[in-house]
C-alpha cells in the first residue's frame, strides 16, 4: 500500500516502529484490519490529544448547566475549557452555570504549602454566589502532585453547606489522553447521581440519551425530532444536561448512545445496574438519523410508534428535500479527510456521504479498537458478490480474526437480526486504498495533504491553522467554528451550507500570501 509506506519511510526507526502499527490503508473492503490505539504518544510529536482533565472537565461533566464546577490548579486550564467547545445549554429559571469559569487560581505558595484551604474557600463563595444544589471539584496536574485530598474537601463541604459535592482526581497526566477523562466522569455520575432522584417511572417511549453535548446546539435539534415523534427525554449526558434530570435518569426505559467512546461506560453499568437496555445511535447525517429513529421504533415495537416514525421521517426529509439537491450538486464527487477525537470522524462519513462527499482519509485522536474495528459480531461478517448464500467461518491471513463469508443478500438479513448495540468501526466501512491513522500528528497531516489533496479536510484547532494555510477547505469539527447544528435533518442543511461555502467562496483568488512575493526571514551568513 503506497499511500501508508511513504509516510512511514521518512520515520526514524524508533518512530517508525511505533507508528506502523497505527497507521493502516484499507485492503479487501469491508475490511477487518486492525490498528494499534489508546496507547502512548511518541514523546516530542506534535500529537492532537488532550489530556485527562480535558476529558473529565471540559467533555462530559463540563456541559452540566446547574452544577458549579471548579477547577483546582492554576488557572490556565479553567480558562481554556470554559467557553471554546461550543457546548449549548437553555438556562433553567434564568440561570445557566456554563457561562462561569469557576478556579483555585492556584499560586506558588499554595503548591509548597498546600491547595485544601483555598479550594475550601472556594466552594465557600461558589455556594454564597451561586447557591448551586451540587458542586464538583476536578483537580490538574498539581494537585496530584502535591497530594491535596480533594475526596476529604467534598465529604466537608457536603456537611457543611448540605449540598452534593463530587470530586473527581482528573490530574492531567492520568492516563493517554482525554479518554481516561471520560472514564473517571462516567464512574463518579453513576456512583454519586445516576438514580439518587426519586421520580416516578418515566412515561412509555422514555429515553436517555448518552454521549451528545450540544455542541453548536445538536441536541436542542435531535430532542425536536425525538418529541416529534412522541419520545419522553428523561435526561441527555451531557449536552443541555443538568444535576436535576440526571438524577432520575434510571426511570428511561432505554438509553441511546450517541459517541460511544465517551460514554459507554454509562451505558454497560446502567445495563447491569438497572437492567436499562442500550442501542447505538447516530443522529449525524441523513440516512444514519432515519436508520437510528427506525432501530429505535423498532426496539419499542409499537405499531403507532413505528407510524409515527414514519411520518416524521417523511415530513422532515421533504421540509429539506430540496436544500438536499442543492448541494448535492454542488458537492458530489469531492473528497474529505476527517480527524476529531474519539467518534465524530465515523459519524461524519455518514453526513458526507449524503452530499456524495467520499471520505479518503480518516482517524481518530484517542478513540479505542472497538471504536475503530467495531464492536459485537458485525464487524467480522463479510458480504461477497461471489458467495452462494453459504456462510463459511474463514481464518484471515493475520490469523487473529474468524470472519463469516456470507451473500450480498445474506448480508443485509443478518444485519437485521443482529443486536442493537452491535456497530461496525471505522475500518469496516471505509473503501480500498483509505487511510485510517491513529493518533495522527502534525507531520502526517501534512502529508496525508499531499499524497490525497482532499477537498475538505475537517480537523481541531490545534492542526486547522496549518490546513487553511496550504489552502485546503476546513472546519473545525469539534466545536463547528461558529456554526451548527449540524445534527438532525436541519443541521445536515447547515453543514451542507458551511462547507460548500468554504469550497466555493472566491475569497482566496484574491488574496496573495505575503510568503509568497516577499522574503519571511532575513539575515546575513557570515563566516567565523
Ligand atoms: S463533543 Fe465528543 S463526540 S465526547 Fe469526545 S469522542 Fe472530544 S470534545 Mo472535541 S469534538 Fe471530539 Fe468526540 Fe465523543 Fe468533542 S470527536 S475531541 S472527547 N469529542
Ligand atoms: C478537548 C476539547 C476539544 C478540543 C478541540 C481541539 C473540543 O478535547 O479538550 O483540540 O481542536 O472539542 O473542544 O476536543
Amino acid at each position: 500500500m503506497e499511500e501508508r509506506t511513504r509516510i512511514l519511510d521518512q520515520y526514524g526507526a524508533r518512530v517508525y516502529k511505533n507508528r506502523k502499527e497505527h497507521v493502516v490503508q484499507v485492503e479487501n473492503a469491508p475490511s477487518n484490519q486492525s490498528i494499534a490505539a489508546n496507547s502512548r504518544s511518541v514523546p516530542g510529536i506534535m500529537t492532537n490529544r488532550g489530556c485527562c482533565y480535558a476529558g473529565c472537565k471540559g467533555v462530559v461533566l463540563g456541559p452540566l448547566k446547574d452544577v458549579a464546577i471548579i477547577t483546582h490548579g492554576p488557572i490556565g486550564c479553567g480558562f481554556y475549557s470554559w467557553g471554546t467547545r461550543r457546548n449549548k445549554a437553555t438556562p433553567v429559571d434564568g440561570r445557566n452555570f456554563l457561562e462561569y469559569c469557576l478556579s483555585t487560581d492556584l499560586q506558588e505558595p499554595d503548591i509548597v504549602f498546600g491547595g485544601e484551604k483555598k479550594l475550601k474557600q472556594a466552594i465557600r463563595e461558589a455556594v454564597g454566589i451561586f447557591h448551586p444544589k451540587c458542586v464538583m471539584i476536578c483537580s490538574t496536574c498539581p494537585v496530584g502532585l502535591i497530594g491535596d485530598d480533594i475526596q476529604a474537601v467534598a465529604d466537608w463541604a457536603q456537611q457543611e453547606f448540605s449540598i452534593k459535592c463530587l470530586a473527581f482526581s482528573c490530574e492531567g497526566y492520568k492516563g493517554v489522553s482525554q479518554s481516561a477523562g471520560h472514564h473517571i466522569a462516567n464512574n463518579g455520575l453513576m456512583k454519586y447521581i445516576v438514580g439518587s432522584g426519586d421520580a416516578p417511572p418515566a412515561k412509555r417511549f422514555s429515553v436517555n440519551i448518552l454521549g451528545e453535548y450540544n455542541i453548536g446546539g445538536d441536541e436542542w435539534e435531535i430532542a425536536r425530532i425525538l418529541k416529534r415523534i412522541g419520545y419522553d427525554i428523561v435526561a441527555t449526558f451531557t449536552g443541555n444536561g443538568s444535576y436535576e434530570t440526571m438524577k432520575n435518569a434510571h426511570t428511561a426505559s432505554l438509553n441511546l448512545v450517541q459517541c460511544h467512546r465517551s460514554i459507554n461506560y454509562i451505558a454497560e453499568m446502567m445495563k447491569d445496574k438497572y437492567n436499562i437496555d442500550w442501542i447505538k445511535i447516530n443522529f449525524i447525517g441523513l440516512g444514519a438519523v432515519c436508520k437510528s429513529l427506525r432501530d429505535m421504533a423498532k426496539y419499542f415495537g409499537d405499531p403507532d410508534l413505528t407510524a409515527r416514525t414514519e411520518a416524521v421521517i417523511a415530513d422532515e426529509l421533504s421540509e429539506i428535500q430540496d436544500d438536499i439537491d442543492y448541494y448535492r450538486e454542488k458537492l458530489k464527487g469531492k473528497t474529505a479527510g476527517i480527524f476529531v477525537g474519539g467518534s465524530r470522524s465515523h459519524h461524519y462519513q455518514n453526513l458526507l456521504a449524503d452530499f456524495g462527499v467520499h471520505t479518503v482519509i480518516a482517524g481518530y485522536e484517542f478513540a479505542h479498537r472497538d471504536d475503530y474495528e467495531g464492536r459485537g459480531i458485525l464487524p467480522n461478517i463479510k458480504e461477497d458478490a461471489d458467495s452462494k448464500n453459504i456462510e463459511q467461518l474463514h481464518m484471515q491471513p493475520d490469523e487473529k480474526h474468524y470472519r463469516m463469508i456470507v451473500s450480498k443478500e445474506r448480508f443485509e438479513d443478518l444485519k437485521q437480526e443482529i443486536p442493537l448495540a452491535d456497530y461496525g468501526g471505522m475500518i469496516h466501512e471505509m473503501n480500498d486504498g483509505n487511510m485510517v491513522i491513529d493518533d495522527f500528528n502534525h507531520f502526517e497531516t501534512l502529508e496525508l495533504l499531499r499524497l490525497f489533496k482532499p477537498d475538505f479536510f475537517f480537523s481541531g484547532i490545534k492542526d486547522k491553522y496549518i490546513l487553511q494555510k496550504a489552502g485546503v477547505v476546513s472546519r473545525q469539527m469539534h466545536s463547528y467554528d461558529y456554526s451548527g447544528p449540524y445534527a438532525g435533518f436541519r443541521g445536515a442543511v447547515n453543514f451542507a451550507r458551511d462547507i460548500s461555502m468554504g469550497l466555493n467562496v472566491p475569497v482566496w483568488g484574491y488574496v496573495t500570501p505575503p510568503w509568497k512575493t516577499e522574503p519571511t526571514l532575513t539575515g546575513r551568513l557570515t563566516h567565523p
